[in-house]
Order: C-alpha cells, then structure tokens, then sequence
C-alpha cells in the first residue's frame, strides 16, 4: 500500500505571495527615463499540465522557431488555444485549497527582444508586468526573476544587471490554475493570459521612488493643502499654483477643488535628479460626518456601475480607447461613479477617471465566493492565516498602485469572501497606510472592518428602513450602534440581466430622500458576451456553455447596460433618464414647471434649458427657457409659453437641458435632462355611422372593411390584407427576471406560467353572433388541465372605412399568479415592414422601465424595433400609443389606433420561437407579421438577482376592457 506523500507545494500551489518583485509603488504612465512596451507578438506553445513541459524554454538558446505566435497582451483561449469558461461563483475544480487540477493549461511565452539604440547606460532597469492571470514563472536572459501572482495587479523586477543590447529573451510561464485561484472567483469568464502590458522601464540613476500625493481641500478656506511623501531629494512644482516644494513640505493654497462633476486638475511635476514625472493633481478631503460620506464638505450620491473590463473579442486585454468609450458613455448617460468589479483595472483607467470625473470604488482583486457552496464558508482562505500573506500582498499593490488617484474616493477589500481574519487585516494594513479614504466591503454585515454599510440586492422596503435608520438590529449592540451611524451604499443593485432592470426610479426617488442612502452601482457595466459566428457566417454573442464547459451558468454572465459591443441597451436608457441631475417637474396642465438642481458641487450654469410645444404631427412652437443658475439643490419653477395650437388634438410640453457648451465627453446640445408635460388633452373621436354585419360568399361574414370567418367569428381579411387573429394572448417569453433563476421555485414567474400553462392557451369558441351592429364572438380562453380561463368576449362594430373591436376579459376562478401579458395578438403580411406610431418612445419600455419613453411620433423598421438581448426573450415594446400604422414598400398598410393607448410590440417571428431561441441566430424571420397590442404588462422587477417586481407592477387577472379601431388608411397618410 502507498501513502500520499507530503511534498513541498510547486510555486504556482503555494499559498504564498509571488516571489522576487520589487516593492510596489505608485503608477505613472510617463516621465522622461526611457521604457520600452514589449507588447507584440510572442511565441507561444501551449501545454495541458504545468510541468507537461521542462524549463529549458526559457534558455536564450532554447530554438522555438517551430513555436506558435500569440499577441501579448492576450488572452489565450480568445486566440484558437483551448476554450473560455464561464462559471459565477462555483470553482471549475474540486476544492481542495491549495491544490489545483493536474489538468492545469500552461501557456509558454517567448519574447526576444534589442535594447533601442539610445537606452540610457547606467541605472537599472525594471521589467513590469501589469496583469498575468493567474500565474506565471518569469525569466530573462535565463535568469529566473521570479513567481508572479495576483492577476490583476502588478509586479516589477529589476532587471538592469541582466539586460544585453540585443537578443535579450523574455520567458514566462503562465498557469491558468494555482492557488491564486482561490482568490479569484469573481462572476466572470476565466481566461488565462499575459492580459496587460509589458514594459521595460529604466531606472536612472536616483529616479524617483515611491510617491503618495496628499491633495487636501478644506471648504471652509478654499484652501488646498498639498503634501508630497517621497524620497529625499524629491522637488514638487505646480506651475499653475507657483508652487515648488519639497517632499515632505506641506503648501497651503486657494485652489479649485476637484469633484466628480467638476473634475479641475492641475499639471504638476515631480523631480530628482534622475527622472521626471509628469503629475495631475486633484485637491478634494473625504470624511464621513454624520453619518454621512461627505467630499468637500458636502454630501455625495453614487449614480453608479458595475464595471469588469471586458472586450467581447479581447476578453479583459482591454485597450485605452476601450476604456475611454467605457468613460464617455458613462458619462453621456449621467453615471458619475464606478465600482471596479472586483479587482483593480488597468491602470491607465483610474487616470481617465481623473481627467473626466469620476467617483471610484477601488476594490482589491480578491474573491473566494466559491467556498459558499460548502457548509459554512469550511475553508475559506480569507479566514485561514496560510492565505492572509497573499491577502495583504493584494492590499499593498492596489493601494501602492493607484494611490494617486483623486477619483478613487474609497477603498474595497474585495467581493464575496465571507469574513476572517485576512480581510480584517487587509482593513488594517490600508488603514494605516491611507487613513485618508474609508474603506468598503460588503461581506461581512457586521461592518466590524469598514467604514460604510454596504449591500447588494436589497430590496426597496429594506433599503428604506436603512435610510431611516431603522434597520435590523445586529446582535452585538455595540457593532449595531456603529454601523447604525455609518452612511450607506447600494454596492450592487438592479441586476441587468436581459430585458431591465425594473425598478430604478423607485430606489432613485429613496436615494433621494434619505440623506444616508448614497445611491449606488448598478449590476453591471457591460454584457460579458464572446463574439462568436454560427457556420453560415451570421455572428453572435456567446455565453456559458457554449464551448462546452463541464459547469458554468448560463447567460447570467450577460447582464449589464451595455450590450457586448458597447451598444446602450434599454437599461442605460432607463437609467440615464432615473439618474438625471436636473429634475424636471409640473403638473399636468398647469403650465408650471420646476426645475431643481440634482447636482452635488455644479451649479446650472453649464446647462442650457430649452421648452418645445408638442401636437402630434410635430412641434408647434419652441425656445429657449432662461433658468437661474440654481446652486445644489435649489429650485426654481417657471410658466411655461402656451403658444396658439392649431393642430387639434392633444399637445406636450418637452423641456430639456442640454449642455451650453462642449465637454470633455460630450458636445455641446447633448441632451442631459427632460420632462414631458401634458398641455392638452385628447378629444374623444366623433362618432361615425355604423355599418351593420351581412353575410358574405364562401362562409364569410363582412363588417365594414372587414371579413370575418362564420364560423369562427376570426378576422380573415381587412381590406386586401390577410389578418391572422386577433384573439386573446397573455403569454410572453419569459425575460431572465422572469426566470429568476437565483429564486425560490414558488416564487419564479416563468416556472409558475409554464406550469399553469399560460404558454399553451386554448380558444373555445362558444358563440358567434350577430345583432344589430355588431359581431360578437364569445370565447373561452384556458390552458389544459386546468379550470381557470379568461372568458373573452370581441365584440365588433364598424363603419364603412374604420372596423372596431372591444374585447371583454373576464377571470374564471382562483388566479393566484399574475398575467405575462393581457392583450390580443394578430398576425399580418411581412411586407407590412415600416412601423410608425404615436406615442412613447424611440426605445421598449415596460411597466417599470418607462421613465425614459417620451410622447412623440416615431417611425421604425420592424427589425429595428427589436431589443438584441444576448438571450432572446421579451422585448422592443412600446409604451402608450395611441395609434400604430404597419406599412409595405408602396405606403398601403393598416393602422390600429388604441382606446385606451396601448403598449405595442412588431416582429417577425412568434413569442413561441422567441422563447424557442437561445441565440440571436435561432431568431428567423416567418412570412408574418407578428403584432402584440397590450392592455397591461407585467413588469421587469429585478429577479434575476435581488427583488421581483414591486406591487403595483404586477399584471393580476382581472376584469378588463379595451378597444381597438383598424382601418387602412389612404398611402400617405
Ligand atoms: C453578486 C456578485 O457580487 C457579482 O459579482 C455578480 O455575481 C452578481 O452577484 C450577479 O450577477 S453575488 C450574488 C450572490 C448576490
């Protein structure tokens, strides 16, 4: 018999920290020593276990010709080299920490390369390597530097000693898994790599050192304080500011402070007598007073995201104009703060963050949300003193790393690593190295470590009971009296997985009210979507599963406000109107509007207001509105011109704010703010002679411009054109807050419709009658094996050009879920391929998510009026319309109008195969025309991770009526 024999653990299972970098230190992306990026192509050979391979690679004279090439910074698997995989919280192997599979993909990476001609001689030479997941042995010139760990942070190693003008070779070996994998099972793919850049930097001869920039304001003064630590002989000048000091002087001065909304940095420079480095200093003081996080004296409020780095084809080897147009949109759609999910990015992000103005949450690349899934967290190495040397190694390099940074305005220890004692002293170590930023971390409720109460996912009631303090007490009372009086964050909220997320304006509207509730992040960024092609060509987004991963989860990894390539998804939209900071506000009618300045530092005078008066075939009248500039909340209110209305029927007013003058992020006329106000009313239709029902040839009855089934009682034709329908549908496919795939069974829209049967409805028709004017066709509408049913009555009436139906609904017995839908469904010619309409838009909304649809006609192709969720599911209705007209190429074409208006929805394949499709391509246009014209939606609610929708968003069955009037117009009109 064997016995398993202890051996000394390789590196990459050595719980420890990496081996053989320098000390970290503060990032700079320039000063005047020389650097060389060795970013470019590598050669590359890929092995299936770490020790699969010898070491002999990393021998200058190892011959790799026969080698594959890689780009560097890449991921592997996005490159033809095993696969993606995508997991949320589970480890993709056993759990036996620190042992990782001896299926263990193992990258080698050789890079050879000459010194340029004019590298300065003396000094040394530091070779930084800025993200390597998840962990890697490195060499230079056959010297081993050393253990690389931690993958989103960096490390650098001296290497001058070693450097040769030309020829000098580059090895590293990079192992998906190893220890340092415990840490890091953030929600995301895993994918190995050299993900960030590669750079040789020299080190004159007394270059800088380490630098921590201390930039206070105090707003009572006006008065910046800044104090430079770094090595001796170090001289700080701010031209601007007629400052030149040395490290460790302290300078008192007026300043214009930075803030998130008025982000004002001044060039500076640090100098010794070796090296240069260019500065951008942001003066701002951070305190919790009061219960309440304060910048510059004043409170904040996080209108926050989420973000992972992602690139659907470059997975998180992100390049800097990806990481701007992550910026610019962000602040495009009213988002001043990001939460670095979960690990510190690529540096040069943080920078932009300073110079478009940005709140940051840094948080420390650490997550062992895995051991969840085993009784009591049992093993978790965030309580285990094995691991605390790695903890705290992560601590160090972020807060060295990014220290600098006047937008990062709080640290975070990581995500989802239950409590123990690494964390704890994690919160220690950054407390006493930067006392000056609290510190965040959400795992632990007893907040012993932090300085903020934070949650993810809670639901309104909750999040308002902690505005007013009045939260659940905890067990220890003097834990519960200090969290009591910490301020509070939403770290996670509105999970944005597919169609949503639900909800927004009610947590915005509590943000709002209670001065500890200091907003919060929505959940998350971007859609981590892999642009992938089905055979034919047609591309696609692909999620977990589709490269055959033994366990993953699905498309949960698809569920921020971007799609994948960085298109808005109805969510932004949504958000960006809930978050706006002006407030636009009036009753109906009045004439009146307020407007209140949202903002937290900036006054209203970059904005430019405009009013425009509103009837249905256009804009009446328009101008400018002259408003105040309000400081931080004030108001003010305005009358409103009523220009003259000539057009008949109802009118809006449209006020906007846009920007008075261009940006760093935006030109200007951007739109920042609106509101639309009712002026006028709409009139009822004048009534028009009825036509009366007569029987027709062939079986047919004809009303108006309508022929109808006699049997049956069903549209056939209207005008020339073949109608299928419209009879009753309550049925939608299931969003993914339907699915609520983390809920309890019994409290999963999708699994209770299916269950009850809403998705296989039968029709019974139990009488067609015609009377008077009117056809009527009794129905009862019911699923299989079941007694519940909509008894549905259509009742229609016409006139000779215009054709009417009131459908009565009415539940049959004990309805305990509530409806999908309620309205008719009705199928008409593809070629009827031009939408246009009056009433909300240009983008979906539901129930929810309309505080973004405005009033007004639009026009649209059917294709275009689709939502592209990475996984097809409901989507691309239309709030309040009056009236839809579906045309073909010739301008000939049926209108519905709606009485009352009604929430439209067009495409060209059925709500059965929508709910068929998993991906976009499974979406194949039919030869109709599918039509949804609503009476009532469910809501979207936030299910797929946090709360469902809120009571007054929920479809219960009920007795209804509605009415719709078709005709076929005139082209034209
Ligand atoms: C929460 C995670 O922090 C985040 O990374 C992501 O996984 C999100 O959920 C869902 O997409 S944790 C969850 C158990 C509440």
């Amino acid at each position: 018999m064997t016995r398993e024999q202890p051996l000394a653990l390789p590196y990459y299972e050595d719980p420890a920290p990496g081996t053989g970098a320098l000390p970290p230190r503060a990032w700079y992306p320039a000063s005047d020593a020389a650097r060389l990026s060795l970013n470019g192509r590598w050669g590359f050979r890929l092995a299936p276990a770490a020790q699969a391979e010898d070491e002999s690679f990393a021998r200058p004279d190892f011959d790799a010709a026969h080698w594959e090439t890689l780009p560097v910074p890449a991921h592997w698997v996005l490159h033809g080299h095993g696969a993606p995989a995508y997991t949320n919280t589970l480890y993709p192997f056993p759990v036996e920490p620190p042992y990782v599979p001896t299926e263990n993909p193992t990258g080698d990476h050789r890079f050879t390369f000459d010194l340029p001609g004019d590298w300065p001689g003396g000094g040394d030479a530091a070779l930084r390597f800025d993200g390597i997941e998840s962990a890697a042995k490195i060499w230079l010139n056959g010297e081993e530097l050393g253990v690389f760990k931690g993958s989103r942070l960096p490390a650098e190693y001296s290497v001058g000693h070693l450097l040769r003008p030309e020829g000098n070779v580059l090895a590293v070996r990079v192992h998906q898994w190893s220890a340092a994998s415990y840490l890091e099972d953030q929600d995301q793919w895993w994918l190995p790599g050299i993900f960030r850049d590669v750079t040789l930097l020299h080190r004159p001869e007394e270059a800088a050192g380490d630098f921590f920039v201390h930039a206070d304001y105090d707003h009572r003064t006006g008065e910046g304080t800044l104090l430079v630590d770094s090595n001796h002989g170090s001289r700080i000048t701010v031209p601007e500011l007629g400052l030149d000091i040395a490290a460790g002087e302290a300078a008192s001065i007026a300043v214009e402070p930075w803030t998130a909304e008025t982000p004002r940095l001044y060039e500076a420079e640090l100098a010794t007598a070796g090296e240069r480095v260019p500065l951008r200093i942001g003066f701002r003081t951070i305190v919790i007073e009061d219960g309440v996080l304060k910048v510059n004296g004043r409170r904040i409020l996080f209108r926050g995201v989420n973000r992972h780095e992602f690139h659907p084809e470059h997975g998180r080897a992100v390049d800097l104009a990806t990481m701007r147009a992550d910026l610019l949109l962000m602040k495009q759609h009213n988002i001043n703060a990001v939460r670095t999910s979960h690990y510190p990015p690529h540096p040069a992000f943080l920078g932009l963050c300073d110079e478009l103005g940005l709140w940051v949450i840094d948080e420390c690349d650490l997550e062992t949300h895995g051991f969840v899934k085993l009784e009591d967290w049992r093993g978790n190495p965030a309580d285990d003193d094995r691991w605390t040397p790695a903890l705290l190694d992560r601590a160090a390099r972020m807060v060295e790393r990014d220290k600098n940074h006047p937008a990062i305005v709080i640290w975070s220890l990581g995500n989802e690593c239950g409590t123990g004692r690494g964390l704890t002293a994690m919160a220690q170590w950054i407390r006493a190295r930067d006392p000056h930023r609290p510190i965040h971390y959400e795992g632990d409720r007893t907040c012993a470590d932090t300085d903020i109460y934070s949650r993810m996912y809670a639901d309104h009631a909750e999040v308002e009971l902690i505005g007013r303090r009045e939260e659940t007490p905890l067990e220890d009372p003097a834990l519960d009296a200090k969290r009591r009086a910490m301020p509070f964050i939403l770290c996670e909220y509105a999970h944005a997985m597919g169609n949503g997320p639900g909800g927004l304006s009610e947590y915005q509207r509590l943000f709002e009210t209670h001065e500890r509730l200091q907003g919060g992040f929505v959940w998350e960024w971007i859609d981590h979507g892999i642009a992938q092609r089905i055979a034919d060509g047609t591309p696609y987004f692909a999620y977990g599963g589709d490269f055959g991963e033994e366990l993953h989860d699905g498309n949960f990894v698809c569920d921020g406000l971007l799609f994948p390539d960085r298109t808005p998804s109805p969510g932004l939209i949504e958000y960006k109107k809930v978050i706006e900071p002006v407030r636009i506000e009036g009753d109906p009618g009045s004439g009146t509007v307020r407007i209140t300045n949202g903002h937290d530092f900036a006054d209203l005078s970059h904005l430019a207001f405009g009013w425009a008066y509103e009837a249905e075939d256009g804009t009446v009248a328009e101008g400018a509105l002259a408003v105040p500039p309000l400081a931080p909340g004030e108001s003010t209110e305005l009358k409103l011109p009523s220009p003259a209305h000539t057009h008949g029927g109802e009118a809006w007013w449209t006020v906007r704010a846009v920007l008075a003058a261009d940006t760093a992020w935006a030109a200007a006329g951007h739109e920042v703010a609106w509101a639309q106000l009712a002026a006028v009313r709409p009139e009822p239709p004048a009534p028009q002679p009825p036509a009366a029902p007569r029987r027709g040839e062939g079986g047919v009855l004809v009303l108006g411009p309508g022929t109808f089934d006699a049997a049956t009682g069903e549209l056939r034709h209207l005008r020339g054109f073949q109608v299928t329908g419209p009879r009753l549908d309550v049925w939608r496919a299931p969003t993914d807050n339907d699915v609520a795939a983390l809920s309890p069974a019994g409290r999963q829209p999708a699994l209770l419709w299916r269950k009850l049967g809403l998705h296989r409805m039968r029709h019974r028709i139990a009488g067609v009658e015609m009377s008077g004017d009117a056809l009527t066709v009794t129905t009862r509408v019911a699923p299989a094996a079941s007694d519940l049913a909509l008894r549905t009555v259509y009742r229609w009436t016409a006139t000779d050009d215009r054709l009417r139906l009131t459908v009565d609904v009415t539940p049959e017995g004990d309805w305990k879920v509530p409806l999908p839908r309620l309205g008719v469904r009705l199928g008409l010619p593809g070629s009827l391929g031009d939408a246009a309409w009056y009433g909300g838009g240009p983008g979906e909304a539901y129930p929810d998510t309309r505080a973004a649809s405005r009033i007004g006609r639009y026009t649209a192709t059917v294709d275009a009026l689709q939502t592209p969720y990475v996984r097809p599911q409901e989507n691309g209705a239309r709030a309040d319309v009056r009236w839809a007209h579906l045309r073909g190429e010739d301008g000939a074409g049926i209108r519905i109008d709606g009485e009352p208006a009604f929430w439209f929805t067009a495409r060209r394949w059925t709500t059965e195969q929508l709910d068929a499709a998993g991906h976009t391509p499974g979406l194949v246009p039919g030869e109709r025309i599918w039509l949804n014209l609503d009476h009532g939606q469910q809501g979207i609610g936030s299910a797929s991770c946090g709360p469902g929708i809120l009571p007054r968003y929920r479809l219960d069955a009920a007795p209804a009526s509605f009415s719709f009037t078709f005709s076929v117009p005139d082209n034209g009109q």
